[in-house]
């Protein structure tokens, strides 16, 4: 109440405006070059021009944030939590300038300065702390928060190492080396020393047996959390909202009886034990492994949020059952599904209530997104695990599922097959616990992320729980991307073209995706027609000069650009696409010099990380790596087809790569991908989707017309019979698919390097061939058949990309978020008065 201490107009006086013009934003670069930095004028190199434009930015955010937050304490609304254990940030200075309205001035000002912004933009380090579109999804998620003023914060881990760095060695093969990330110092976390919880692990946990459900919980391993915040500039809005990540640290530094017995290395085994917690992001998208340490990684992240939550709600004064009316959790996968049975044990041993006001108040408080109906990506934890680093947790998660069986039990009287399917404990050696499970009863709704995937959630997965619990508990949220990354950041051109030619400011359409439907006219103006395919050439001639300079590899730019870009995965098929390109360079050589020239020029790019322990994912790298080598020294066909593996995928490198394409690849086995994110950021670029009818290209193509994307393969509903088929029928794969068939032979025979290397990879196709390589393929080269004819007519194939851009709206992350904000969290827009 006592503000300020002291003379208000001194206060006054010395508080910090935003920069608004270039002499005071060349003014605080030059004061942080000197008394931050401790540098000068005179040895600044672009590391150094990065940190102190980076510092000036910050600056500005701060003011921002520190208004943000200070209007959300005043106004006390009800806020969202969104845990995600990844945040796959990629780079903020670019962003945060576009954000603040002040990119050019900073242009200016840096030039004024003798620097370039290109050259300061590239010195900055990707934020890697995520495998792919989850940690993605979540980036875009607190953009939109903040642009749509939305009272959201963002808990995650402050991972020391984040996705490995990838290599490839000269035969091919991915090496893994570590992400130092934080080496060069990061400008865009603030430390919070001041604010940490204490966490516990192991110990045991003894009943009270006092009738009151509760537990002592003690001994084991305590840490300590502490806050590193991260400032997320909201577009056009002074809105800045958080992104808190926890660091762990020993609770004690060492050890002071070890090591005054001179015992150093026992001295300080506790607190490098402590450390390791937050040290590196796991590398497994899609596979659960039942790791103690990515256990400790969950459970210290959970209990550390909720202790902030739950503080910051204490403040309020409100007695705790209305603690669902202020906040909204979100957990992003069962990652956080520990929360559950963290807040009952809050709720029961720290706040004494009883269990079915806890559970009240968990089950109103919580929200699960789905990401995946793979089998095995679903998380379980192994019971002795549980028992042994949580003990108390195990107890509260028995507890949990003996009232929800019992009301099973009652709901489907004598149904022991129900129960069983149902239990969080599935049976086995050992027992596990079933995470899904947990986080779909202990949450207030459930969704998945796009329409069809949503569906097979309620119709497999979770099939039993909407009998139980009823449909109205499930939903869908189809996915978003924010559109000032993946449009006004990473395309400048296009999105000045874009203004132009809709005569809008781009603040507005920005924050209203669907206003790019006014391009649509101009589909049909020849003028705009060749503006627009101008500045595809020209991102194609920017990533043709990254290669080349990053790789010292020269890409023709007189071709079509052809790009598949995600994690490597069976189920997404980049072997289908690999085989492909075999197939096409082995009829390219079948044909005669004339004919070939009649063809369409393509280069093909791949990029993608394969987990580390993922052996056949690892061999389709090699593969791909090897038939590059040899088809673009092949003098027959290296004018009509490239191949390029652009090492180290990233949130920087696919910048660069999506506004490039002309077309790119979606091609998973129907029913496995659940949503997939960058078909939209292509499809938004104006580059044209070749896929199958999976996952968000479903709707993509609702949108933009079935005439403007290429489909092909199965459907969903086929997938369970073919598997079958090959099963119990299998056709030997020369009379199901000879074209598929020699291709593989030529692999075999060594066309590409050592054949025998590739056999398990090959075999996989041959046998069994679980993600239907055999029965896509031949409508796969038809597509691309197609794909190449539409292309060969210029003007109708801009005319394509055009219509595909200005249906895009819908795929805003904007419009995401506030589907979550209205129909899921239950919270509104928090605006701030602008600072002056
Ligand atoms: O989430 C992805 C899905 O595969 C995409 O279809 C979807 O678009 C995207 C956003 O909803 N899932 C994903 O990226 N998962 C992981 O990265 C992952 C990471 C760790 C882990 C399991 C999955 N243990």
């Amino acid at each position: 109440e006592q503000w300020p201490k002291g003379d208000e107009k001194v206060w006054r006086a010395g508080t910090r405006g935003l920069d608004t013009d270039v002499p005071s934003i060349t003014k605080t670069f030059v004061n942080h070059v000197q008394t931050s930095l401790a540098r000068q004028a005179y040895n600044l190199d672009n590391l150094g021009a990065y940190q102190a434009a980076a510092l000036s930015v910050r600056d500005n955010l701060l003011v921002n944030w520190n208004e943000t937050q200070m209007n959300y304490t005043r106004k006390a609304p009800k806020r969202a939590y969104y845990l995600s254990l990844e945040f796959l940030m990629g780079r903020t200075l670019d962003n945060a300038m576009l954000n603040l309205g002040l990119k050019d001035k900073y242009v200016e000002g840096v030039k004024k300065l003798g620097f370039s912004i290109e050259d300061i933009l590239e010195q900055e380090r990707d934020a890697a702390l995520g495998n792919g579109g989850l940690g993605r999804l979540a980036a875009c998620y607190l953009d939109s928060s903040a642009s749509q003023e939305l009272p959201v914060w963002g808990y995650g881990l402050r991972y020391k190492y984040g996705i490995f760095q990838q290599l490839i060695s000269p035969e091919g093969n991915q090496l893994e080396a570590p992400d130092p990330w934080l080496d060069n110092q990061n400008p865009w976390e603030l430390p919070r020393l001041d604010v940490s919880y204490e966490v516990r692990f192991y110990g045991s946990a003894d009943r009270l047996n006092d009738g009151s459900g509760r537990s002592n919980w003690h001994g084991g391993q305590e840490v300590l959390a502490v806050a590193y915040d991260v400032m997320i500039p909201g577009y056009n809005t002074p809105t800045t909202n958080n992104l808190r990540l926890w660091e762990s640290k020993p609770k004690r530094g060492f050890d002071l009886n070890s090591f005054n017995a001179g015992d150093y290395e026992h001295a300080v085994e506790s607190s490098n034990s402590a450390a390791a917690i937050t040290s590196v992001l796991y590398p497994n998208d899609h596979t659960s492994f039942g790791k103690e340490l990515r256990l400790k990684q969950q459970y210290f992240w959970t209990a550390a949020s909720l202790q902030d939550i739950i503080r910051r709600f204490k403040n309020l004064g409100k007695p705790i059952t209305e603690f669902p009316d202020y906040a909204a959790i979100q957990l992003n996968d069962t990652h956080p599904t520990l929360a559950i049975p963290e807040l009952m044990r809050v709720l029961i041993d720290d706040e004494d209530l009883d269990w079915g006001t806890a559970w009240q108040i968990v089950t109103n408080t919580f929200f699960y997104t789905n990401h995946t109906v793979l089998p095995e990506a679903l998380e379980k934890w192994p019971v002795p695990l549980i028992e042994h680093v949580l003990p108390r947790h195990m107890q509260i998660i028995y507890d949990i599922n003996l009232f929800f069986l019992q009301a099973v039990e009652k709901k489907f009287p004598d149904d022991r097959d129900r129960l069983s399917r149902m239990s969080l404990i599935e049976e086995g050696q050992p027992k596990q616990v079933r995470m899904a499970h947990l986080a779909c009863i202990g949450s207030r709704k459930v969704n998945g992320v796009a329409e069809l995937h949503s569906d097979l959630v309620q119709t497999t997965i979770l099939k039993d729980f909407v009998e139980f619990e009823g449909v109205s508990k499930f939903g869908n949220v189809t996915n978003g991307i924010t559109p000032r990354r993946w449009l006004d950041q990473c395309n400048p051109e296009l999105s000045a073209l874009i203004s132009k030619t809709l005569k809008l400011d781009k603040n507005v359409w920005l924050k209203d995706l669907t206003k790019l439907e006014g391009l649509l006219p101009f589909a049909e103006d020849k003028k705009f027609r060749t503006e627009w395919a101008a500045i595809k050439q020209r991102n194609k001639e920017r990533l043709a000069h990254h290669v080349q300079t990053t790789l010292g590899l020269t890409v023709r730019t007189d071709a079509m650009y052809d790009v598949q870009i995600k994690r490597l995965h069976e189920y997404k098929r980049q072997t289908l696409n690999i085989l492909g390109v075999i197939h096409r360079y082995l009829t390219l050589k079948a044909m005669t010099t004339a004919e070939r020239a009649k063809t369409n020029r393509r280069v093909v790019f791949f990029a993608g990380k394969a987990a580390p322990a993922y052996y056949i994912a690892k061999l389709t790298i090699r593969l791909i790596v090897n038939v590059a080598r040899v088809i673009n020294a092949d003098p027959d066909t290296k004018d009509f087809l490239q191949l390029y593996f652009l090492p180290d995928y990233s949130v920087s490198l696919a910048e660069v790569l999506i506004p490039a394409s002309d077309i790119s690849q979606h091609i998973s086995t129907a029913g496995t991908e659940a949503s997939g994110t960058s078909n939209m950021k292509f499809c938004l670029n104006g580059g044209l989707l070749l896929g199958t009818v999976d996952g968000a290209n479903i709707e993509i193509a609702e949108e933009v017309g079935e005439s403007n994307v290429f489909f092909f393969g199965h459907l969903t509903p086929a997938v369970e019979d073919l598997r079958h088929q090959h099963l119990y029928h299998p056709v030997p794969i020369e009379e199901k698919c000879p074209a598929l068939a020699n291709v593989l032979n030529e692999v075999s025979k060594g066309l590409f390097g050592d054949g025998g290397v590739y056999e398990p990879l090959l075999n996989t196709v041959r046998h069994g061939d679980y993600y239907l390589l055999t029965d896509d393929f031949d409508s796969y080269i038809a597509a691309l058949a197609m794909v190449d004819e539409a292309y060969l007519d210029t003007e109708e194939w801009i005319k394509k990309s055009i219509r595909t851009t200005a249906k895009m709206g819908k795929f805003s992350s904007d419009r995401a978020i506030l589907e979550y904000a209205e129909s899921y969290w239950n919270i509104e827009a928090i605006p701030v008065a602008a600072a002056k």
